[in-house]
């Protein structure tokens, strides 16, 4: 039977990338993203399902679980983003809210959401796209930090709480991954900025190697639950250690 699979936050980056790693793992996959025309796009690709989801609308996120239906093999809760890199002194309190609202709330959200599907399954897997961010503090970072520590937090309460349900909770938590948004998003827009990130790194991580893992983790037998797992570039020893070279 086709294994049936929600990718949050599917229009671009690590959520496209899964979205296209689940499929040719035989997946039938639901894209869902706010960008409806992006999630249509790679649904038509990838032979999947688009939905038009902002994950901190509740009224989409019903409508996301009604597209799902009864059953629901794994959930990747993608959607997320970091909005600033503001010093606590002077940080705006709506970005932190706002960050706050995608990357915690959402999560919590579709997860309650699609959790019956999830146990009704018998094999449910909810994989979570958190960060290095979850486990260290850096500089500018303070709202973004936060939210990834809280969605660790989330995962960790859920497997504690689950325990005795058919669902795993798995976080996989990358360090620095070149994709086409995140830190242009995060800088809005600043070229000079997003540059910075990787300037003389020979090779960052990229959306594929980050969807590799999180294909890996389906592919696990329903014993096997990874709590987590940190990956970063080869350059990247520990948040602030980062080699580059010119
Ligand atoms: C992204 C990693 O280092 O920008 O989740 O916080 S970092």
């Amino acid at each position: 039977m086709t294994r049936l699979a929600v990718v949050t936050g599917a229009s671009s980056g690590i959520g496209a990338a899964t979205a296209r790693a689940l499929a040719g793992d035989g997946f039938e996959v639901v894209c869902a993203a706010r960008r409806e025309d992006r999630v249509r796009a790679l649904a038509e690709e990838i032979g999947g399902r688009a939905v038009a989801c902002d994950v901190t609308d509740a009224e989409d996120v019903a409508a996301l679980a009604d597209a799902v239906g009864g059953s629901l093999d794994v959930l990747v809760n993608n959607a997320g983003g970091a909005f600033d890199q503001a010093t606590v002194a002077e940080a705006d309190i709506d970005t932190w809210r706002a960050m706050y609202e995608v990357n915690v709330l959402g999560t919590v959200r579709v997860t309650q959401a699609l959790l019956p599907a999830l146990i009704a399954s018998g094999n449910g897997l909810v994989v979570q796209t958190g960060s290095t961010a979850g486990r260290v503090a850096y500089e500018g970072g303070g709202g973004y930090t936060a939210a990834k520590h809280g969605v660790n937090v989330v995962n960790e309460t859920l497997r504690l709480e689950l325990v005795d349900q058919p669902v795993r909770f798995t976080e996989i938590a990358p360090g620095m991954v070149r994709t086409e948004e995140f830190s242009k998003v995060r800088f809005g827009g600043d070229q000079d900025k997003y540059d910075a990130v990787y300037a003389g790194v020979a090779e960052p991580l990229v959306a594929e190697d980050v969807a590799e893992a999180i294909r890996w983790v389906t592919s696990l037998p329903h014993h096997v639950s990874i709590d987590e797992l940190v990956m970063r570039p080869k350059a990247q020893a520990a948040q602030h250690k980062v080699h580059r070279v010119g």
